[in-house]
C-alpha cells in the first residue's frame, strides 16, 4: 500500500512539473511600469488600460508566436528609487519588454536595469531628452520630447499671446526643471523670466511662492510639472487674486488638473499636448474599445495601446523572444497606429510630435493653437 501511494505521489509530481513546464512556455511576459498608487496613480492606470486593450486583442488572435501575453504590472510610485526596484523585479520575474515608466526620473534610471538584462523598452510618456541621449539601443519613446514641446510653448507665448513678461515654476523633477528649462531657452531675449524657481512635489500650500511672483506682476505663469500640482497652483493663484494665463505641459493636461483647480479657476488655461486623438480616424476603434470598457481615455492611454502593439508586432515579426533581435526590429519596423505612422529613428524617438497648444473651457480641454 506504502509503496503504492509513493508511486501515485511520484506520478502526480511528475504530472505537475510537466504542466508547470508547459504553461510557462506557453506565456510571453511584457512589464508594465508606472505609477500605479500616490498622487498620479491616474496615469498607471491609464497606461495599464491601454496595455490591456491590446493584449486582449492580441490575446482574442491566439497571443503572439502562438503564446498567451501576460501582464506583468510594477508600481513605481513615481519614485526614482523604487523605479529602479520595480524594473529589477519585472527583469527577475521573466518580462521580455517593458512599456513604461511614465515618468522621465523613472524611465532614465530604470533604462539602466533594461539595458543591462538586454530588453526592450517603449515609454508611452516620458518626454525628458535625456531618456534618448543615454545611447540605450533598446530604449524607445512613442511621445515627443521636451526640446520640441518646450519651444512650441515659447512660441506661442512670443507669436501668439504676444506677452513679454513671465515667471516660470517647475516641481524640481527631471522632466519638470527639463521642461521648464526648454521653455526657458526658447523664449530667448524676446521675454523677460521675472521669476524662476522649484516647488515640491506632494506639498499642497503654494501660497507663499505664489504671492512672492504676485509681486513681480508676470503676464503669465509657466510650470513644468504634473497635474496634481498645477491644479493647486492655479487654485491658489486665483484665491490670492492673481488671475493671469497660466500654461503647463503634458504632464498637466488630464481631468484631475481641472477638478484639483476647479472649472472656474482652470478657465483659460493653456497646455501643449499632442493632437487630439478624436480627430484621427485610425483611432477610431481604440477610443471605443477603451471608453465602453473604461470610460474616458487618458491622455496617455492611447500612447500605451500603441506602444504595446509595436512591441508584440516586433516580437512577432523577429519570431523570437529574444531582446537584441526584438530590439533590432523595433529600430526598422514601419508602425501604422492608431496615433498615426511611428517610426523610430536611430534615437529611438519618433520621426514627428506634432505638438499644440490646448485650452481648457467650461471644464474641458479644447484644441486651441498650431504652430
Ligand atoms: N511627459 C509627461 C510627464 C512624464 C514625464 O516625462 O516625466
Amino acid at each position: 500500500m506504502k509503496i503504492y501511494n509513493i508511486i501515485l505521489v511520484g506520478i502526480f509530481s511528475l504530472l505537475l512539473a510537466i504542466s508547470g513546464c508547459k504553461k510557462k512556455e506557453d506565456v510571453i511576459k511584457i512589464g508594465i511600469a508606472g505609477p500605479m498608487t500616490g498622487p498620479q496613480a491616474k496615469m498607471g492606470f491609464d497606461f495599464r488600460n491601454g496595455v490591456m486593450i491590446a493584449v486582449d486583442e492580441w490575446n482574442a488572435k491566439g497571443g503572439v508566436l502562438g503564446k498567451r501575453i501576460e501582464i506583468l504590472i510594477g508600481d513605481d510610485q513615481a519614485d526614482p528609487k523604487q523605479a529602479v526596484s520595480v524594473a529589477n523585479k519585472l527583469v527577475i520575474d521573466g518580462a521580455i519588454g517593458i512599456i513604461g515608466h511614465f515618468n522621465s526620473s523613472c524611465s532614465i534610471p530604470a533604462s539602466d536595469v533594461y539595458n543591462r538584462a538586454g530588453i526592450p523598452m517603449i515609454t508611452p510618456a516620458s518626454t525628458n531628452p535625456q531618456l534618448t541621449e543615454k545611447g540605450y539601443r533598446g530604449v524607445f519613446r512613442v511621445c515627443g520630447r521636451d526640446d520640441q514641446q518646450g519651444l512650441i510653448a515659447a512660441e506661442f507665448v512670443i507669436n501668439k499671446l504676444k506677452i513679454k513678461k513671465v515667471a516660470i515654476l517647475h516641481d524640481k523633477t527631471t522632466y519638470g526643471q527639463g521642461l521648464a528649462d526648454e521653455f526657458k531657452k526658447s523664449l530667448g531675449d524676446k521675454v523677460e523670466v521675472v521669476y524662476y524657481g522649484g516647488i515640491t512635489q506632494g506639498e499642497r500650500d503654494f501660497k507663499t511662492v505664489l504671492t512672492t511672483i504676485r509681486g513681480k506682476k508676470p503676464e503669465l505663469i509657466y510650470f513644468g510639472g504634473i497635474y496634481p500640482e498645477a491644479g493647486l497652483l492655479v487654485k491658489q493663484s486665483r484665491e490670492i487674486g492673481m488671475n493671469v494665463p497660466f500654461m503647463s505641459g503634458d504632464g498637466s493636461i488630464d481631468p484631475k488638473f481641472i477638478e484639483i483647480a476647479g472649472a472656474d479657476a482652470a478657465e483659460g488655461t493653456y497646455l501643449t499636448f499632442s493632437p487630439d486623438p478624436k480627430n484621427i480616424p485610425e483611432a477610431k476603434g481604440f477610443i471605443e474599445a477603451y471608453t465602453k470598457r473604461y470610460g474616458e481615455i487618458g491622455p496617455y492611454s492611447i500612447y500605451a495601446y500603441d506602444a504595446m502593439n509595436i512591441l508584440l508586432t516586433a516580437i512577432k515579426e523577429a519570431g523570437t523572444t529574444e531582446g537584441k533581435a526584438i530590439i533590432e526590429k523595433l529600430h526598422t519596423l514601419e508602425f501604422s497606429g492608431a496615433t498615426g505612422k511611428i517610426k523610430f529613428n536611430e534615437k529611438g524617438d519618433v520621426a514627428k510630435s506634432p505638438y499644440i497648444v490646448w485650452i481648457t473651457r467650461g471644464g474641458r480641454f479644447e484644441e486651441y493653437w498650431k504652430p
